[in-house]
């Protein structure tokens, strides 16, 4: 494992709520959690052996980078972009897998090298090194951690945020599902506060990208807008790259971005994916629910408790404390004027 890294210093975590959190998401591996400095992010322990390669990754101009913290839109939104840049090609966008056209740069580090190899999963740096342009690119990695050149070479930079408590219980369904989390879903959400879930705080992530969102290469949205609004979306989106679209051609992207055509398209739904990781899994008590689950906006009021609301309202409540980030999640909020 490499712990020297010429921009990073790497701390693993200790203490009975990690150590808790860890032993609960049964295919972590090693040291479980580590916080990658700066920016002192919670990431997978082997992400020391991406850190520096992501940093120095050679960036092209017409790559198209889909940037989100974990459960907030990304395969939605990564399935607009991918089809908007390579000229509505449904065909391919139903026989090739959402992974291997539009890859997840950093998913190597969810297991260690050997798990990888073991399960046949790729290098997912090397593959995003070797995809064809123009690249989509989807990444959860915090600002400091994106490649150096992202800010020199400037392609485009699509950010999606979501409202912390549907992330939260989205979340925890992911490690459900991924990392065969056995853990109660209350544990889960006091890990989610206390920053030591990988990705670390939602709402740094989602502010570091908020306060760029005037860059000319960034175009920042919600959830709740592509929910509220998704012809807006879509419209503002191909405006950003640069394509256009007849009416037609907006209905039939909307009804293939919808929630029911992307849950039964087993191309983005990521049930093929699932199942070859689910054999990693053991011991999980109740129901798994997939990776398309609900699609909803404020489904969290059925899963979080009062308790648990009071501690992420708190948590929101300072984080957003002297920021102009405006709530609720609008398309005017989004595009408000910095103070
Ligand atoms: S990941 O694993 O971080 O890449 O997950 P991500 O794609 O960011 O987020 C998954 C959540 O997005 C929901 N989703 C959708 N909602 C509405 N419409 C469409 N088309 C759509 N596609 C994905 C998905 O159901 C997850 O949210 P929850 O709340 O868990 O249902």
């Amino acid at each position: 494992m490499q712990e020297k890294s010429q921009d990073f210093r790497y701390e693993v975590l200790e203490g009975p709520l990690v150590e808790r959190f860890r032993a609960a998401n049964q295919t972590f591996e090693g040291d479980g959690i580590i916080k990658v400095w700066p920016p002192g992010c919670a990431m997978f322990a082997e992400y020391r052996n991406y850190a520096d390669r992501v940093r120095r990754l050679a960036v092209r101009e017409d790559d198209v980078w889909v940037v989100t913290y974990p459960k907030s839109g990304t395969t939605w939104m990564q399935e607009m972009v991918w089809l908007l840049v390579n000229n509505l090609d449904y065909k391919t966008a139903r026989s090739i897998l959402q992974t291997e056209r539009s890859p997840y740069l950093e998913i190597g580090c969810w297991v260690t090298e050997a798990a990888r190899t073991k399960a046949n999963i790729g290098d997912s740096v090397r593959e995003v090194e070797m995809l064809k342009s123009p690249r989509c690119i989807k990444t959860h990695l915090p600002l400091q951690m994106l490649p150096e050149q992202l800010w020199t070479v400037r392609p485009k930079i699509i950010y999606v945020a979501r409202d912390a408590k549907d992330v939260a219980v989205s979340y925890y369904h992911h490690h459900r599902l991924f990392f065969g989390y056995a853990g109660s879903s209350e544990d889960f959400f006091e890990a989610l506060l206390a920053e030591i879930v990988p990705y670390g705080s939602v709402w740094d992530h989602i502010l570091d990208f908020w306060k760029l969102r005037h860059e000319p290469n960034v175009m920042f949205t919600t959830y709740e807008e592509m929910k509220k609004d998704l012809p807006g979306v879509v419209k503002q989106t191909a405006d950003f790259l640069n394509c256009t679209l007849n009416s037609e051609e907006m209905k039939q992207l909307c009804d293939h971005l919808s929630f029911e055509s992307m849950k039964n398209n087993p191309s983005v739904s990521h049930e093929i994916e699932v199942a070859k990781l689910r054999g990693m899994q053991t011991n999980i008590n109740g129901e798994i629910q997939p990776f398309m689950r609900k699609g909803e906006v404020g489904s969290w009021k059925q899963d979080i408790t009062p308790e648990i609301e009071k501690k992420i309202n708190l948590y929101t409540k300072m984080k957003l404390a002297d920021t102009d980030y405006v709530l609720p999640f609008t398309k005017e909020n989004c595009t408000a004027k910095m103070k």
